[in-house]
């Protein structure tokens, strides 16, 4: 799953289910949107926000 956070037309939001059971486990983010990764989140519990980032 992919968003758009600054509507600027390139996706800096990503997030990934790898087992596929409906939760996401990992996400990245381009957080000053210059289409580079700066950030990953790990999602513990499975939902959107992250529980921790590295
Ligand atoms: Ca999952
Ligand atoms: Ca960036």
């Amino acid at each position: 799953m992919s968003y758009d956070s600054n509507g600027d037309g390139k996706v800096d939001e990503k997030y990934y289910d790898k087992d596929g059971d409906g939760k996401w486990e990992r996400s990245y983010y381009d957080v000053d949107h210059d289409g580079t990764i700066d950030l990953i989140g790990f999602h513990s519990d499975g939902t959107r926000v992250a529980s921790s980032y590295e």
